[in-house]
């Protein structure tokens, strides 16, 4: 870890950029991954660094959603582990769905590491990819799945996505929440429900959520009622307006 004091205004920033970068030395993290982050970094200035009103409306709409499925699945790639672990476990353990390794960037071991280090954490159940169940429209790593997971999936959540994978998820008729600072990604444009703010704000949010839903009654209007488009739409008018000044 950098020794980045404490009182350096961009601490929490920098203290992020050092969870990526170890889990770039452990193994989990892909080299990639940094480059990503460093695009998610540029978009989350553009939000402030705050979860917007955007969010969590999408926040809500994810919970519903997660709550209602039948057979919802966590899919956990190189940054997220490296971000979020103890939250991608608590999100599972609400849920009761089984978090499930999938990686864009094929590195020799990469999984196996990643699926190491979240059982470390506590993780009870980690699914990997086989080469016995295989998602349709896709041709990358990403089509490797588990025929107990994201192959059964009804809704699956699947945050720093990369838009093929989204893509061929909605065609195969399920539903997808995803975690995207970009809100002109494609990603993010195809989901079911995107919440467009920074991974490591947005999943305490969505666990803190799921627990207030699941003691009251969870229904289906909450989601009839949200337009991921026009959520969409907001964050884009948000950053304009931040843009112009
Ligand atoms: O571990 P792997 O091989 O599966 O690779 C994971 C990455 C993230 C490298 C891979 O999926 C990838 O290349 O993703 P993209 O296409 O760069 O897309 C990542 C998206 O996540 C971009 O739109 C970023 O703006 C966004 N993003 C980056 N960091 C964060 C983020 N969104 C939310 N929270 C973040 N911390």
């Amino acid at each position: 870890m950098s020794d980045v004091p404490k009182s350096h205004p961009r601490y929490l920033s920098l203290t992020l950029r050092d969870r990526i970068v170890s889990g770039v030395e452990q193994g989990i993290t892909s080299i990639h991954g940094l480059i990503a982050h460093g695009r998610g970094e540029a978009f989350d200035y553009l939000i402030e660094e705050k979860t917007q009103p955007f969010a969590l409306a999408a926040i809500r709409a994810a919970a519903s959603m997660l709550c209602l499925a039948e057979h919802p699945v966590i899919s956990v790639n190189g940054n997220v582990a490296a971000l979020v672990p103890e939250h991608l476990i608590e999100l599972g353990q609400l849920l009761k769905a089984p978090l499930e390794i999938n990686i864009f960037h094929t590195e020799a071991g990469r999984e196996r590491k990643i699926q190491d280090y979240l059982l470390k954490h506590g993780a009870s159940e980690v699914l990997m990819p086989t080469t016995e169940a295989q998602l349709s429209y896709i041709d990358s790593n990403r089509r490797f799945v588990h025929p107990d997971g994201i192959l059964k999936a009804d809704v699956v959540f699947v945050p720093l996505e990369d838009g093929d994978r989204c893509e061929a998820l909605r065609k195969m008729g399920k539903e997808v929440v995803t975690v995207d600072l970009n809100p002109m990604s494609r990603t993010a444009k195809q989901a079911s429900v995107t919440i467009v703010d920074n991974v490591v704000r947005a999943l305490p949010l969505l666990c803190k959520e799921i627990k207030v839903i699941s003691v009251d009654s969870v229904t289906q209007t909450i989601i009839t009622q949200y337009s991921n488009e026009a959520v969409l739409q907001e964050a884009l008018q948000h950053i304009s307006r931040g843009v112009d000044g």
